[in-house]
């Protein structure tokens, strides 16, 4: 009997190990223009694409164009600039509903309420923080350079270029590996 006990113990133990290994995970401190922190972005890996879930507070309510971007750089808290354009192949055109888009870093508008508090999952599934055969490629979230959540003042239409009209850049969050 111990030793059906030990032995179940370590199947688990194994098993609990692999769906870890298989299943890399970030997660972003999303600061405002002031540069208090508002909450976080929690991100998981799937098979297929990444889950992310958005936990934020003290945002202006209404509609507010949500994006990813290429450099994970919020240390300009008043602008966000360096934060760079959208995570995006060459040939992407930015938006959801735009004929030549999306870009990969395009997300649905985030819509706040009147109490400012916003808390959803989302689901990218062309997007991944490490690519599967383990290389660093460009689109990947945890490149080189980097990748930061933004959002902007303004609604986004999805079609209009660059950004679809959403304005400045009022919350950043550098998304940063978890380690296992
Ligand atoms: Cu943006």
């Amino acid at each position: 009997m111990r030793k059906l006990l030990t032995t179940s113990l370590l199947c688990t133990a194994l098993v609990s190990f692999s769906a870890q290994a298989e299943t890399p995970m970030a997660s972003a401190n999303v600061i405002n223009n002031a540069g208090n922190s508002i909450g976080k972005i929690d991100i998981q890996q799937g098979p297929e694409g990444i889950l992310m879930h958005v936990n934020l507070k003290d945002l202006p309510a209404g509609k507010h164009g949500f994006h990813i971007h290429s450099v994970g750089d919020c240390s300009d808290h008043d602008h966000f600039k360096n934060a760079s354009g959208h995570v995006r192949e060459s040939d992407q055109l930015h938006g959801l509903l735009n004929p030549n888009g999306p870009e990969l870093g395009d997300l649905p508008n985030l819509i706040v309420p009147e109490n400012g508090n916003v808390e959803i999952e989302l689901y990218a599934d062309e997007l991944e923080l490490v690519s599967h055969d383990g290389e660093v490629e460009e689109e990947t979230l945890l490149d080189a350079d980097g990748s930061a959540f933004m959002i902007h003042a303004d609604p986004d239409d999805h079609v209009t270029q660059p950004i679809g009209g959403a304005g400045a850049r009022i919350a950043c969050g550098v998304i940063k590996k978890i380690n296992q």
